[in-house]
């Protein structure tokens, strides 16, 4: 296992929130979430909105998503 550089891990995480952020607006919604990810259950995605959403705006923006993927940072 070889370390990923950062500039690749981080465009590697911006495709992987693009992908999810369907409507191209740059805020990953609950929606947009459980669309990519169905098999998610509404509990687990319910913490996890608590954890990561740190702005309580209800989504996730590229910030609060790079913090959730990149624990202990
Ligand atoms: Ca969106
Ligand atoms: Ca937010």
């Amino acid at each position: 296992m070889s370390a990923v550089p950062a500039d690749q891990q981080w465009a590697q995480l911006k495709k992987q929130f693009e992908s999810i952020d369907s409507d191209g607006d740059g805020f990953i919604t609950e929606a947009e979430f459980t669309g990519h990810f169905p098999d998610v259950p509404a509990e687990a995605l319910g913490a996890l909105e608590r954890d990561a959403d740190t702005d309580g705006d209800g989504r996730l923006s590229f910030e609060e998503f790079i913090r959730l993927t990149s624990p202990g940072s």
